[in-house]
């Protein structure tokens, strides 16, 4: 007999997960079918996008043969029926409050700060580069956790080192650099470009470094479909660009200026978007998404 998730005391609420306590060495983290575009949560959800962004985190911790949180499979039996798929019960650690950047291209926060001041994360960079570009060697950019609505502010390596020490700090960048090349080379092998990622680690009991959270999903990074890229303009999203196009286009009736959450998203929206999220762990895994638990 599986629990029911109202059994669990929930910790954390993100704006597309949740966090719950199993006992006081284990948490159930459960994904959800929300989708963000524009700093919104959106809401029509993405039927199935929870459970294939577990896929795809399941695929990659198996994978990357690192260190990480997985204290069970995902047909373990402490995960409610309500959320086989999307929930994984990980490890109680203690979260490294640092979010581990690797950029191999320079996009979004990056190519932002890099027009302001040539450098990111206080990384000079040579001159002449374009949103989109390739670096020549991926560097780590960290950001601390910003409060719930804001962005997570970019930070340099000396005040990750201030704030963990030097030595983890120097164990946070070589993990996130070694880990983000590991999920590069696969992406890469299937016409797929991993932009950039981001990753959290906890310790364990053992003092031990651990992978923890998602690791490799849309969510938590940026994929580009090889075909499509083009230095010099901001990239197609592979997840999310079916949404926005929609969402900027004539046919939404919306606008991102106004302050106005956006609308519903019509039904072939959220079943093209939901096959691109298929089709991203389908060519990334080899794996057949139908054999994921939690489908009838
Ligand atoms: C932990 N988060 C972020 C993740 C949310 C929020 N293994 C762990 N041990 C202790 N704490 C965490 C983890 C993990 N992973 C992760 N915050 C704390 C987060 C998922 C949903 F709402």
């Amino acid at each position: 007999m599986r629990p029911q998730l109202s059994e669990y005391s929930p910790i954390y609420s993100g704006k597309v997960r949740e966090l719950y306590a199993i006992d006081d060495e284990h948490m159930l983290l459960v994904a959800s079918d929300r989708l963000s575009a524009f700093d919104y949560i959106l809401d029509t959800p993405i039927p199935d996008k929870g459970r294939i962004l577990t896929a795809m985190s399941v695929f990659f911790f198996g994978a990357l043969g690192v260190r990480n949180h997985l204290a069970g499979d995902a047909f373990d039996p402490r995960i409610p029926d309500s959320v086989l798929g999307r929930a994984l019960v990980v490890r109680r650690l203690a979260m490294v409050p640092v979010e581990c950047v690797a950029r191999g291209y320079l996009t979004g926060s990056g190519i932002k700060e890099y027009r302001a001041t040539s450098t990111v994360c206080g990384i000079p960079l040579p001159a002449g580069l374009v949103d989109g570009s390739r670096l020549e060697q991926p560097i780590f950019t960290p950001a601390t956790k910003a409060a719930l609505g804001n962005h997570d502010e970019n930070v340099s390596f000396g005040e990750v080192a201030e704030a963990v020490g030097g030595e983890l700090a120097a164990r946070l960048r070589d993990a996130t650099l070694d880990i983000y090349s590991a999920g590069a080379a696969i992406a890469r092998a299937k016409g797929i470009l991993l932009a950039d990622t981001k990753f959290e680690f906890g310790i364990d009991l053992d003092g031990e470094l651990v992978l923890a959270d998602e690791v490799l999903t849309p969510d938590s990074s940026r994929y580009w479909d090889v075909a499509d890229y083009e230095p010099g303009r901001t990239q197609p999203s592979f997840d999310k660009q079916i949404v926005r196009n929609w969402l900027t286009g004539p046919d939404s009736g919306w606008s991102t200026a106004d302050g106005v959450p956006p609308p519903t998203l019509p039904a072939e929206v959220t079943e093209r978007t939901r096959a691109r999220y298929i089709e991203a762990y389908e060519r990334i895994s080899g794996l057949s998404f139908a054999d994921w638990p939690g489908g009838q």
